[in-house]
């Protein structure tokens, strides 16, 4: 399936924006838990305005500088919405080294165990700090983000799932660290 197809169409959905600005949002934010070449959205807008899903004027900046502002038509918010309300299957979970080392730690030295564990929990740690600060930052930027019709709303739940995730990752580490350690 083209879900690069859809993120784009959802980003549209939010605001008008160039190819530059759908780039910005892969690196910023979606990329984050939804990774796409970049190389790949030129392409895909091509291909969604021969669709019809979207269109397109040309904004004039200075004498020479163009740029495509794109915007979804009615056609692409039937296809985004269609998609929306399609169920997804929960996904393999995805491949984690640490995890298969963690699988082998009876083959490891205590000390190593306990270096390999206390370097996951310092990043996994600082990871935590990294998605509450862009959770503070987005919070404040628009107090009503726990609106589910405020336009950050989605992203607020991206964060704060990705949040539970890495803190309940981090208690384990603790805990394992407790286990090797006694
Ligand atoms: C963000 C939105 C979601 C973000 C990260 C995520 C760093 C999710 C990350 C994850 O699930 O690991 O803006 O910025």
């Amino acid at each position: 399936m083209r879900v690069l197809k859809f993120a784009i169409l959802g980003l549209l959905d939010q605001r008008d924006l160039t190819g530059y600005d759908i780039t910005k949002h892969f690196k910023d934010t979606l990329g984050q838990f939804w990774s796409a070449k970049h190389s790949q959205i030129y392409p895909e807008l091509k291909r969604l305005t021969e669709e019809g899903f979207i269109q397109f004027d040309v904004h004039i900046h200075g004498k020479k500088l163009e740029k495509k502002v794109y915007q979804i038509t009615d056609a692409g918010k039937a296809e985004l919405d269609e998609w929306l309300r399609t169920k997804s299957p929960i996904p393999e979970t995805t491949k984690d080294e640490f995890m298969l080392k963690t699988f082998f730690i009876s083959s490891m030295d205590k000390k190593d165990a306990v270096e390999l564990f206390t370097h996951q929990l310092l990043e996994r740690t600082k990871k935590v700090d990294m998605l509450e600060h862009k959770l503070k930052v987005l919070t404040e930027e628009d107090p009503s983000v726990q609106l589910l019709h405020s336009v950050q709303f989605g992203h607020f739940l991206v964060l704060t799932r990705a949040i539970e995730r890495e803190k309940g990752y981090v208690l384990w580490l603790q805990k394992t660290l407790h286990f090797i350690n006694q």
